[in-house]
């Protein structure tokens, strides 16, 4: 039986600053715009709260280019707004996490000013620079091929120097070189003055990618290099990386405090468990990227994969199983500020299927083995921008940096065509989008102009309707939350095993503890069916089990026969 504490049975909301409320009419989302909604947050029935970066940045990268790690980006507030925000959700017994971005700082840090500032600059060796390659024929090249997620080199030319930085992301964030034991330290003491003002943990983003391998040597590719992608786990999981997390941990648990580590491109099970099982000390869970890829095709994000349920069972069944089975623990998310709106992503509806989508897809993730993350208007159902949006109102840098370098190869219109089908699905600016509160001007999100567009169906699809309507979105995710600590010996501590290995359109799933067994089905597509519920649900189930549902429960068709409504869930509970 998995160890019982507090953060394997929370829920948690995540923030995006800039999107959530703006208080004071400039546009932009503030900290104050969300001590105003705590209230609304409790009534949820979330348990911690997740900020986006709030720290002082350019914004390059909306706040994960960090300039200043102890100062507040002053559109968002001020640091006393911060320590009314720890201490509001800390009277309502909620727990505040922030945001630590340290495999790269912004450009403006004063670190990276004085780094860059000459070669034997103190703080020189707290990035990673390298002299140019020169070919035979006297050309200058980047120090190896690795590219950019955002599009690019991942290296850029400092003229001052005559050598070249690396940066993951945008050249706008330098990656910090924490094979430099001042680095590590400064990260430690970054964190101790925020866990020492009540943090009570951190999200710590892309934290697979802080140990590079040594010598930073050409990564294996076979493709074209313009079309290389960082996702060949080439500088992902380097070898000291689980040396610099279990110095991580011994901060977090001078404070008793939480970390759920980011690690985009890593796959393989026992590297996963290796930094969240929990005898190996390091993270109490990570977020890994298998379901928000399985769309992904090989050239990256933005070009196609078709799935099916098949993809999602094997995927759900792993995750569920390896952890169960060997002491680590799962960050269940659907959604977050780098992933489009899942109802609009993974279960493609027509308008009036929309709710049933939305809390069908709450349930499936929702009755699952792991910490619970919902990102802000998940809760809403809200849905990916209108496709007939103009490419200018995607604000994000790496939508805009990879449709820039699309448009720069001269592709064919079906090739434009198809990368912007791909934009329109699957965008970060999906989730961008600010948050729908009523059906005032710009959604209630501010009294002035949003810094970008609300979503057009703000004016019947918005907080405030759904507080009012028991059969909204909103109103069923509080109930799935009550259903996961009504039932968490089963549903967060039991175990998992898949029902219905084939069916296309049903995912299906068990869960058994020692408080009873939990039956989830749930129909994944617009289409009534029926479904044969032989050998796949206990012959005992009735109607009568039935402990959550997105529809009015109706009769069993017939004994061993299950009707379907379109993306119907059900919930089965035998205590
Ligand atoms: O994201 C890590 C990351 O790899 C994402 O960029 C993701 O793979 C990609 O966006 C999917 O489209 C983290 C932050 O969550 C993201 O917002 C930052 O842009 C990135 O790191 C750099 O800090
Ligand atoms: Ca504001």
């Amino acid at each position: 039986n998995p160890k019982r504490v507090w953060w394997k049975e929370a829920s948690v909301y995540q923030i995006y600053p800039a999107s959530f409320s703006d208080s004071n009419g400039d546009g932009i989302g503030d900290i104050p715009g969300i001590v105003n909604k705590l209230d609304y947050l409790k009534d949820l029935g979330v348990d911690v709260v997740w900020l986006c970066p709030v720290y002082e940045s350019p914004q390059v990268d909306m706040g994960y280019d960090i300039a200043d790690y102890r100062a507040i980006h002053a559109p968002y507030g001020t640091m006393e707004n911060v320590e009314a925000l720890i201490e509001g959700l800390h009277d309502r017994d909620m727990k505040f996490v922030m945001d630590l971005v340290v495999n790269h700082t912004s450009d403006q840090h004063v670190w990276f000013q004085e780094s860059r500032s000459s070669p034997q600059s103190t703080k020189r060796d707290w990035y990673i620079w390298r002299k140019p390659v020169i070919d035979k024929e006297g050309n200058m090249h980047p120090p190896n091929n690795w590219a950019s997620i955002f599009g690019g080199s991942a290296w850029t030319f400092d003229d001052i120097s005559g050598e070249y930085y690396l940066h993951l992301f945008c050249p706008e964030q330098p990656d910090l070189n924490w094979e430099n034991p001042h680095v590590v330290d400064e990260v430690h003491q970054v964190m101790r003055y925020w866990l020492n003002k009540g943090v009570d943990g951190f999200r710590m983003d892309v934290i697979n990618l802080i140990s590079k391998e040594p010598g930073l040597p050409n990564a294996p590719i076979t493709i074209p290099e313009q079309d290389f992608q960082p996702a060949d786990l080439f500088f992902a999981n380097g070898p000291r990386l689980h040396e610099y997390l279990r110095g991580l941990r011994e901060i977090l648990d001078e404070y008793d405090a939480f970390a759920v580590g980011e690690m985009p491109f890593v796959a393989d099970e026992q590297e996963v468990l290796r930094s969240v099982a929990s005898h190996r000390k390091e993270l109490n869970m990570i977020f890994q990227f298998d379901m928000v890829s399985m769309d992904n095709g090989k050239a990256g994000k933005f070009s196609p994969q078709d799935w099916t349920l098949d993809t999602l069972r094997s995927i759900v069944n792993r995750w569920q199983t390896c952890m169960y089975r060997h002491d680590g623990w799962n960050a269940l998310f659907l959604e977050n500020h780098d992933q489009s709106r899942s109802v609009s992503r993974f279960t493609p509806h027509k308008t009036a299927h929309r709710t049933a989508a939305a809390t069908m897809l709450a349930t499936f993730i929702g009755m699952q083995a792991g910490t619970l993350f919902i990102y802000q208007g998940q809760e809403l159902g809200m849905s990916n921008l209108p496709a007939s949006w103009p490419m200018n109102e995607y604000k994000d840098v790496e939508t805009q940096n990879l449709y820039q370098l699309a448009l720069a190869q001269d592709l064919e219109k079906n090739q434009l065509d198809a990368l912007l089908n791909e934009i329109r699905l699957k965008a970060r600016d999906h989730s961008r989008s600010p948050i729908q509160w009523d059906s005032e001007r710009h959604g209630g999100f501010t009294t002035g102009t949003p810094w970008m567009r609300v979503n057009d169906d703000y004016t019947h699809h918005n907080a405030k309707q759904q507080l009012s309507d028991p059969g909204s979105v909103l109103a069923y995710w509080k109930r799935v939350l009550r259903a996961r600590k009504k039932f968490r010996d089963t549903v967060i501590y039991g175990d998992f095993r898949l029902l219905d290995l084939e069916h296309d359109a049903v995912f299906s799933y068990q869960r058994t503890g020692c408080q009873g067994v939990i039956t989830v089905v749930t129909n994944f597509t617009g289409k009534q069916l029926t479904w044969e519920t032989l050998d796949r649900l206990p012959p005992s189930w009735r109607m009568q089990d039935v402990v959550l549902s997105n529809y009015p429960v109706q009769a069993a068709l017939q004994p061993g026969k299950m009707l379907l409504r379109p993306f119907e869930a059900l919930v089965f509970f035998e205590g």
